[in-house]
């Protein structure tokens, strides 16, 4: 049997084990995953292909969404990632979209893990000093400070994996007691842990604070499968009468040359509650959480129920440079702004500036450095190439440039996936998910660029880390990569 401490092995059976979970719970996720099998089978079949052609971490690629309250969830939850294999990267400053949040990405980052599965969860927490009212940050830092999210069986176990001289000792059990307690964290509980009265207050500061501070859980609150076609997968959730949202967030349909990621999402689950008080928002209430007790039973019209959980999909493209996303980044305000004066569908006028500024040919997103790419060394055996270059390069004195290598086939390259997430995006997600909240478009308008570096190191602080930014590891993917054909072919720097 293999080490069951196996951090790539661990993360695969946990996030099989959460999409489980995750589809009994949110029934229309089940149904859109069985939307994108369609719809990929359909798109390779179109191709000539058949699932099998399909790297294996396509089968089970998934991101989720977890929203924290505390610091102490916030490290805690990263030393479980870490034992995954999940490391933070990038950071992202929903504040600046109107959040009391900010958050970072925890994903795999070694080209290995990330082949075998890119789970990775946006994990966000709250920041009590960017909730105005007084009154509601501090019942919201006295509801969290007796909130326990991790057993200690769980955290025994992350020590454990942790302690180079005990991890080895992991066994079978221990990784599946570490899986079933990892699971209890992501779930779902319909019990909120206050009375009605205390649940509408905070929803009424801020949903997301309620979100946050009313359960017992961090409840997962959305687990996105990847498609190929994600204009097909939107289609078909119309199709099929679920309440998706009216635009697929990202770059532009159409494009050839896919790049960052392209996202859309359903709103899933009015969720019925159970409050503290028996839901009535009136009674004295036991505060406990107990298992039984009588059914929500609705306050003033709008109790009882909460929306935290929603449905998505993406499909995911190349991971552009700094100067791609500079340009990427700049046509969307130019979009926007534009569709803000002009009207009409943003769809339209963000295509129409892309397709103007933005190349859609791989050679030439290469050349002009927007687009990451690996190097290898092409299979057909290139030596005979390589000498006749060789001899060329002796005799004008000058060093093998890669350029030529690909030229003449003796190196081949493909895009770097895009393995994170997009800021604009997720402002726009939060906000179709959140229930009464601001229209998706409107939210990415609000989002501005601000100084990050406090903030930033805040989260930094916190994680005893620093973060690394997503560019200076896709720079480093494809240097690497560089290196590898240099090695292979012996050459001292191409
Ligand atoms: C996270 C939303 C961000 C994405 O795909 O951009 C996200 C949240 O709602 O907590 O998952
Ligand atoms: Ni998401």
């Amino acid at each position: 049997m293999p080490p069951r401490w196996d951090a790539d092995q661990l993360r695969t059976e946990f996030v099989r084990a959460l999409s489980d979970m995750y589809r009994t719970e949110v029934p229309l996720y089940g149904q859109l995953v069985d939307i994108v099998r369609t719809v990929d089978n359909a798109v390779l079949a179109a191709r000539g292909q058949t699932p099998d052609n399909l790297p294996t971490r396509h089968q089970l690629e998934r991101h989720g969404a977890i929203r924290l309250g505390t610091e102490h969830e916030m490290r805690t939850t990263s030393r479980l990632f870490a034992v995954m294999g999940m490391y933070p990267v990038g950071y992202y400053d929903l504040g600046m979209a109107g959040f009391p949040l900010h958050g970072t990405a925890f994903r795999p980052t070694s080209e290995s893990s990330l082949r075998k599965n890119p789970f990775r969860v946006f994990t966000t927490v709250l920041r009590p000093d960017l909730i105005p009212s007084p009154a509601v940050r501090q019942t919201a830092t006295s509801l969290l400070a007796s909130r326990a999210l991790f057993t200690p069986r769980l955290c025994a176990l992350i020590s454990q994996a942790e302690d180079p001289a005990t991890r080895r000792h992991l066994t079978a059990d221990d990784a599946a007691a570490l899986i079933a307690d990892a699971l209890a964290v992501f779930r779902w509980h319909s019990r909120a842990t206050v009375s009605l009265d205390t649940y509408l207050a905070l929803r009424a500061a801020h949903p997301i604070v309620a979100d946050i501070v009313c359960f017992p859980s961090a409840h997962i609150n959305h687990l996105t499968p990847r498609t190929l076609d994600i204009d097909a997968v939107q289609a078909a959730m119309i199709a099929q009468g679920l309440p998706a949202k009216a635009r697929i967030e990202g770059p532009p349909r159409g494009r050839r040359c896919e790049i960052l990621l392209r996202q859309t999402s359903f709103t899933a689950l009015e969720e019925r509650v159970a409050f503290a008080d028996g839901g009535s928002g009136s009674g004295s209430g036991s505060g406990s959480d107990g298992a039984a007790g009588p059914p929500p039973s609705g306050h003033a019209g709008v109790s009882g129920t909460h929306t935290a959980r929603f449905g998505e999909v993406e499909q995911r493209g190349a991971a552009v440079t700094g100067k791609g996303r500079g340009l990427y980044d700049r046509l969307l305000a130019e979009a926007v702004a534009a569709h803000g004066e002009a009207g009409g569908e943003l769809d339209e006028v963000l295509a129409e500036t892309f397709r103007r500024e933005y190349p859609d040919d791989w050679t030439e997103l290469r050349s002009r450095g927007l687009v990451y790419f690996r190097y290898r060394v092409a299979p057909d055996g290139a030596a005979g190439k390589l000498d006749a270059i060789l001899r060329d390069v002796r005799a004008s004195q000058s060093p093998v440039r890669l350029e030529q290598l690909l030229q003449s086939g003796v190196v081949e390259c493909e895009p770097i996936t895009y393995e994170d997430f997009l800021p604009f995006s997720a402002a726009g997600i939060f906000a179709s998910n959140l229930g009464g909240g601001a229209a998706d478009e409107g939210a990415a308008t609000k989002l501005q660029e601000t100084e990050q570096s406090n903030s930033r190191a805040e989260l930094e602080g916190l994680l005893g880390c620093a973060i690394p930014s997503e560019i200076d590891l896709y720079e480093e993917l494809q240097a690497a990569s560089v290196r590898e054909c240099e090695e292979a072919l012996g050459l001292k720097e191409i």
